[in-house]
């Protein structure tokens, strides 16, 4: 799914943890990490990074969002999503920042024996923090660590990947330390900093994060009216 060239210019909005977000015009680049105490101390639910670009050819968009950043080699062994979570993606087309289609995602099993239901992309039965799941059997079922679907419909891959977002996480605690996680190796650096190092160093190397990634034809999610030059609003949200 590697980027070809820009079709239709996507607007790409934040992820976010547990409720709605921004559907903005132009394009967003930002990470979002424990954004609530809550997520703070739970590693499953933290949604990080949000991404939306050109899929496999022209006329298809592929959308990823990562979860559980950082997880450790250790834990790479035996970590999988949480099926209690319903895993969505929201696609605003109307420029509201209110969604008009989604993608629903649950996970059977825990560890990395999962099966993955992925429904949609449908319009929501209802908007906002509170939602209920689709109706009808799953658009693709099957296993997690695996590409499900075909190469002309909807394909879906949740597992686990190398993390694909880049900081020098010991750096940015030093300039902002009242973003720093209450323990661990990262919790307590006692100089401070104004600025990144040079050369950076990318603290997440080695690291993997739990990724859903999505390709779909663009007419699913941009419709299909000749000449039209549609924008999205694209955010994730974790709930139980
Ligand atoms: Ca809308």
């Amino acid at each position: 799914m590697a980027p070809t060239s820009v079709p239709r210019r996507l607007t790409l909005a934040l992820g976010i943890g547990a409720i709605g977000a921004l559907g903005v015009a132009g394009v967003i680049r930002a990470s979002d990490h424990q954004d609530t105490a809550e997520v703070e101390i739970q590693q499953l639910p933290d949604i990080n990074d949000v991404y939306a670009f050109p899929g496999s050819n022209a006329n298809r968009i592929a959308l990823a969002v990562t979860t559980a950043s950082p997880v450790t080699p250790a834990q790479s062994a035996t970590i999988g999503f949480d099926p209690a979570i319903l895993y969505q993606i929201k696609i605003d087309r109307t420029g509201d920042a209110v969604e008009d289609l989604v993608f629903q995602l649950q996970f059977v099993g825990t560890g990395r024996n999962q099966t993955v239901n992925l429904y949609g992309p449908a319009a929501p039965n209802s908007v906002g923090r509170d939602n209920t799941l689709l109706a009808g059997p799953p658009t693709l079922t099957g296993a997690t660590n695996t590409a499900l679907g075909k190469p002309k419909g909807v394909q879906l891959q949740a597992g686990l990947f190398e993390d694909p977002f880049f900081i020098d996480l010991e750096q940015f605690f030093r300039i902002i330390p009242d973003r720093r996680p209450a323990r661990g190796p990262l919790s307590v650096f006692p100089v401070p900093a104004s600025s990144f190092r040079n050369p950076g160093i990318d603290y997440l190397r080695g690291f993997n994060a739990l990724g859903i990634v999505i390709e779909v034809p663009e007419e699913l999610l941009l419709g299909n009216t000749p000449g039209a030059d549609p924008k999205i609003g694209v955010w994730a949200t974790t709930s139980k």
